[in-house]
């Protein structure tokens, strides 16, 4: 019987910052997990993701770091793949959807549609920033959530409760580019009327049916994506905007349609499509076979993204039409931190990147810990402490233990040959039904997207040798009965070399070792559980200590960076100020009043009993006069003298702590309140004019 095709999804991570942890848990981890086993179970697999380029989240990090979202997306794109490559994440693509066959895709998308009369378009009013210049969407805007009242709901979505909303149901909107309230302002945009739609998405929810057929099972579904969309649907799906005035994204391919994008989350998904082109491409393969016919589509996501994956995607699946609806969309809740969210702008997180440089041998132990605490049902939480008893209390005690008994003991009674089989007693028998067991009892929790049950299950073979160990002692058994012996050793070494495969999906680096102490390689899924995967007589390897202990210091030295690293954020956090919105307007007229000359300071002192103010003698060209500057905390008298700086030299005279100033320095300030004197590129001299 061939095995059904798989295209398995991960949602893909904007590139507008590193990964932490949260991210690694509660997506990519499982969906790493899930595809490895798939593998091994002779699936043909597409493990699809990239980075997700477009969007606010894109365009307000650029403006954060001064830079271009061109720039953000390349910076960010290296360091979340990289990330990825040295967590052992085995995408078979991690592409971007910045590139131009996305952008080809994404677009030919969208004609599709609109010549099929599945778009509206509209013209409605839409909040409009006036500083900016800008029309506000998504996370441009801000307000309470008229579901829950959060008050930081976003444009297009609520991240609370997870509601999709329209930027003018937000209660008291604000922009999140000048903080001001928006004006509304008519603009015309193409809209998915997703109400129309309700009919079938209902039974396609709740019971697996589409268009009467049974495309999938609503059982393996989790609880919350199934409530959440029916929730969804139940309150009314409405009209929702495809396209953005806005110039990050992919330009929407319609004459007329200038400073128009697609909007972000019709974009991204198409992401996984055009990602499977381009893999499909340099692999030799046709990507349509993984959209379409019985291939079954998984998306790996968090649960803020159930609405764009079990709703409006599969709306635009369907509306595009020959492509494949998703079998399952295995959303996770969210991963905590210490007692807190993760949260990337108070730099509360454990950074991916970052642990892999401070722990590159330790990646087996953060990924049995995370997908030991996976946020599958409910939040959950990571802490140092918990990821020391997890890599103690577990994997060294349970799992490195028994490895380590076996085949050192193994060493010591037989030079490292597997010794022959002897006569089995009940107990034998009974030890190798249970782990002949094993293969499908965890084989069914994994098509069942219950994945850290699945490991839990692995862990417990582990369990079942170190408890056939316990109650036989080979170790004291050697002196009296070394036949015995011999048979005892053989069991737990078939219950090693099964778990040298159990163990792949879940710790592949682990598995490795152990299949090279063992003198095996990797099988497919089903071979495992067998009682004779090791034959009497092969040679094995002395082993090293699997998983070296984590000590406290470690545990305390973490919490500590954790803290130090808020701190420190919230420090810069306070300084750094946002660029300043542009002022009203100023007419030729306004700017021509004003006198501004080159100066050259030429005595300079601190004013007294005023800690912000230097008094500064400066030599205009036409004269020479007092200026009283506020620079007194940024420059030192002396450090001033003899500079060329810019002068407002017409502003009225005015007293300042008792010292009449003629005069203003004009100085820039940058978003860290650092402070520059403004001064021309050539040595020109006082007097010259500025204009
Ligand atoms: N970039 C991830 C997020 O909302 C988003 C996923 C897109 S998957 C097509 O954090
Ligand atoms: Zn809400």
């Amino acid at each position: 019987m061939t095995k059904s095709r798989y295209t398995v999804t991960a949602a893909l991570p904007y590139a507008n910052g590193p990964l932490h942890l949260g991210h690694v848990a509660g997506v990519y981890l499982p969906a790493d997990i899930f595809v490895r086993f798939l593998r091994m179970n002779q699936h043909d697999v597409a493990f699809i993701c990239g980075s997700d380029e477009h969007g606010a989240a894109i365009t307000l990090r650029a403006k954060k770091e001064g830079i271009t979202p061109q720039e953000i997306v390349d910076k960010y794109h290296t360091i979340i793949g990289d990330s990825f490559q040295k967590f052992g994440i085995s995408f078979d693509i991690f592409h971007r959807t910045s590139t131009e066959l996305h952008h080809k895709t994404a677009q030919d998308f969208f004609l599709k549609l609109n010549e099929n009369g599945k778009f509206v378009e509209e013209v409605t009013d839409q909040y409009f920033d006036e500083d900016y210049q800008q029309f506000l969407a998504d996370r441009y805007i801000t307000g309470e959530c008229p579901k829950c009242n959060h008050a930081g709901a976003y444009g297009d979505q609520c991240e609370k409760c997870g509601s999709d909303l329209s930027p003018t149901e937000l209660i008291n909107p604000i922009s999140t580019l000048s903080g001001k309230t928006p004006i509304l302002k008519s603009t015309s945009h193409w809209f998915l009327p997703m109400n129309r739609h309700e009919d079938w998405l209902r039974p396609w929810i709740k019971e697996g049916v589409l268009d009467g057929k049974q495309q999938h099972d609503p059982k393996a579904w989790r609880n919350q994506v199934i409530g959440q969309s029916l929730s969804w649907i139940d309150g009314g799906l409405h009209s929702r905007a495809m396209t953005r005035d806005l110039d990050w994204g992919v330009k929407v391919p319609i004459e007329g349609a200038d400073g128009k994008v697609l909007y972000v989350w019709l974009d991204a998904p198409i992401g996984y499509i055009s990602a499977t082109k381009q893999w499909a491409a340099d692999a030799g393969k046709k990507w349509e076979d993984y959209w379409t016919g019985d291939t079954k589509l998984v998306h790996f996501i968090g649960k803020d993204n159930i609405v764009f994956h079990a709703i409006i995607f599969p709306i635009l699946l369907k509306e595009h039409g020959g492509l494949i609806l998703p079998d399952n969309v295995p959303a996770y809740e969210f991963l905590n931190l210490e007692g807190d969210k993760f949260s990337t702008s108070r730099n509360w997180a454990v950074w991916l990147h970052e642990y892999l440089e401070r722990y590159p041998d330790k990646v087996d132990e953060l990924k049995y810990t995370l997908t030991s605490i996976a946020p599958e049902n409910k939040d959950s939480e990571f802490t140092w402490k918990e990821f020391q008893a997890r890599v103690n209390n577990e994997l060294a005690a349970i799992l490195g233990n028994f490895v380590n008994r076996v085949l050192v003991l193994t060493q010591k009674y037989y030079e490292g040959k597997v010794p022959a089989l002897g006569a089995l007693t009940e107990e034998d028998e009974r030890v190798l039904t249970e782990m002949a067991a094993y293969p499908a009892k965890i084989s069914k929790l994994v098509y069942a997207y219950k994945i850290r049950e699945a490991q839990s299950e692995v862990m417990n073979l582990a369990r079942l040798g170190n408890k056939y160990l316990a109650e036989n002692e080979p170790w004291k058994l050697i002196k009296t009965d070394a036949a015995r012996v011999e048979t005892i050793m053989h069991i737990a070494l078939q219950i090693t070399a099964n778990l040298s495969m159990l163990l792949e999906p879940f710790l592949p680096a682990t598995a490795e070792k152990l299949r090279t102490y063992l003198g095996l390689e990797l099988v497919k899924w089903d071979e495992a559980g067998r009682t004779d995967i090791l034959k009497a007589g092969k040679i094995t390897q002395k082993p090293e200590i699997l998983f070296p202990q984590i000590e406290e210091v470690l545990v305390e030295a973490e919490v500590e960076h954790l803290k130090a690293s808020q701190k420190e954020n919230n420090a810069a956090s306070a300084d750094v100020k946002e660029i300043a919105p542009q002022k009203e307007n100023a007419t030729f007229d306004d700017f021509t009043k004003m006198d501004i000359r080159l100066g050259k300071i030429i005595a300079a002192e601190k004013v007294k009993k005023a800690d912000k103010l230097l008094q500064l003698t400066v030599d205009t060209g036409i004269d020479v006069r007092t200026i009283v500057s506020g620079i007194a905390a940024h420059y030192a008298p002396e450090e001033v003298i003899g500079k060329t700086v810019s002068v407002l030299i017409n502003l009225e005279p005015r007293k300042i702590r008792g010292v009449e100033s003629q005069g203003m320095i004009l100085m820039a300030e940058n978003e860290k309140g650092e402070l520059s004197f403004v001064v021309p590129e050539k040595e020109f001299g006082a007097g010259s004019e500025i204009r």
